[in-house]
């Protein structure tokens, strides 16, 4: 990439470049969650001295003792760093100053009317802001609508007097870190970057190819802004296809999971994807609402993606009229009878609850008068309509007793077998239990 450089570039930026490609740069990673924390803790063992800003000073105070908070990086690896100081924390952002390289990995949820809710970019923007000095580089990856760099962090970092492409360097780079995922870690992924001048993008990576295999270069910000969309609204509307696929399946008496299953044997031109009980997660169910909340300034509906969020907001509604169903037809139906829900985070393996179909699950049950528990060996206790709920103890009696045992979350070390020759019915969401051979008789699936 260096060499494709304009030679403009490394003549008029040779300080910091110089300084990057040297790895003398010192590293800011803004925001120390699941995308921050592995990046800052790459950066470091890739030989920059890394320091992590977080306003969450208990966090800060773990980190700096050692102690990961992530599952994709562990206390031994972090500690290694803290003690070799290649990488610290704080929360003083006065410290930000020291920092050549700025990466914001802050988190873009939604709000309660499902729109963007930009406050943690908004923040720390203002914070580096006031701090903002000659020749550093600022990069946001926090996953958002295009124009999020160009139109709102540029004008508020020009606030500084500094001019971008010249004093001061802007970028983006979408993160892509899947927490859990032990094939693809973050130093195992390629980054697409864009900057707000080609010397901001030049600059970015420089710094990215010395710590990712590969590098993909676009023409602008925002053109890096709505690709991370694209990769997860593609996602988001392929999980709709084969929901609204699993609902007429239902109707038409067909097994959707065999449908699915055989249109995977085409060796191209086909990608599988899983019917659910609801798209959870901090990126899937948000990100298109990025989108298509960007393209209403534009006069564009984008009716597709909304579509595609109906179908996946329905997908509770639909397992609870099914578990009724259910209840009705194998005379389970008495009151009082508890439903045992096994696993309640937005997918399986991890301790994630952010936006889990299982929260509207089990407020719908609530609604519906259907009694219930739950299992998760990752949640032993939720709030729900401001009731604590405890995760019971997964025993042969509590499935015996339970009218259901409805399989919301398939987590992999739950013993379907096990779970299935003890239950009276079973409610399988995710097709958990297509290997257990016995008791075949008492499974639906969705
Ligand atoms: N889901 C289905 N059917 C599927 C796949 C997922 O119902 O076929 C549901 C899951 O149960 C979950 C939700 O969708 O509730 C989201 O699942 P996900 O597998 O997409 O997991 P996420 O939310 O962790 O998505 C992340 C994303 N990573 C980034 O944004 C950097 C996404 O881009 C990854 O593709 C995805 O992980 C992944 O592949 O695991």
């Amino acid at each position: 990439m260096i060499k494709q450089m304009t030679q403009r570039t490394k003549n008029k930026y040779s300080g910091l470049l110089s300084k990057i490609q040297t790895a003398h740069a010192k590293i800011g990673i803004v925001g120390l969650g699941y995308v921050g924390l592995p990046l800052a803790a790459l950066a470091a063992k890739k030989g920059f001295s890394v320091l992590g800003i977080d306003i969450d000073g208990a966090k800060v105070a773990k980190i700096s003792k050692g102690d990961s908070h992530i599952q994709d990086l562990s206390s031994d690896d972090l500690k290694a760093l803290i003690v070799s100081k290649r990488l610290s924390a704080t929360t003083n952002w006065d410290m930000a100053r020291e920092c050549d390289i700025l990466i914001l990995c802050v988190p873009t949820p939604f709000n309660r009317n499902r729109e963007p809710d930009l406050t943690p970019v908004i923040t720390a923007t203002r914070e580096i802001s006031s701090r903002l000095r000659k020749d550093q580089l600022i990069i946001l990856e926090s996953t958002t609508y295009p124009g999020t760099t160009q139109e709102l962090m540029l004008p508020m970092l020009e606030e500084s007097g500094l001019t971008v492409g010249r004093d001061f360097f802007l970028g983006y780079s979408p993160e892509r870190v899947d927490p859990g995922n032990t094939n693809f870690k973050v130093q195992d992924i390629p980054k697409v970057i864009g900057g707000t001048t080609l010397g901001c993008r030049d600059l970015a990576a420089a710094f990215y190819q010395q710590i990712v295999p590969s590098i993909a270069l676009v023409s602008s910000t925002q053109a890096a802004e709505l690709s991370k969309l694209l990769e997860n609204i593609f996602r988001n509307v392929n999980i709709a296809l084969v929901n609204e696929l699993a609902m007429l399946c239902d109707r038409m008496k067909v097994n959707v999971w065999e449908v699915i299953e055989a249109a995977a044997t085409k060796p191209f031109g086909f990608m599988s994807f899983s019917p659910g009980p609801g798209v959870g997660g901090h990126c899937i169910p948000v990100d298109p609402v990025y989108l298509s909340w960007k393209a209403k300034e534009y006069d564009f509906y984008t009716n597709f993606i909304d579509l595609a969020a109906e179908v996946n907001s329905n997908m509770p509604y639909f397992v609870v009229r099914k578990l009724q169903r259910l209840l009705y037809q194998r005379r389970q139906n008495f009151p009082g009878k508890k439903v045992l829900v096994l696993g309640i985070t937005f997918k399986k393996n991890i301790d994630d609850m952010r936006n889990s179909s299982a929260l509207k699950f089990l407020e719908i049950m609530n609604d519906e008068a259907i009694a219930f528990n739950y299992h998760d060996p990752f949640v032993p206790e939720i709030r729900l309509n401001g009731q604590r709920l405890k995760s019971v103890e997964l025993t042969e009696k509590i499935l015996s007793r339970a009218a259901c045992v409805l399989i919301h979350t398939d987590h992999d070390n739950y013993d379907w077998k096990w779970i299935v020759k003890h239950s009276r019915l079973v409610f399988d969401t995710r097709n958990a239990t297509k290997k257990v051979k016995n008791g075949l008789g008492k499974i639906y699936r969705l």
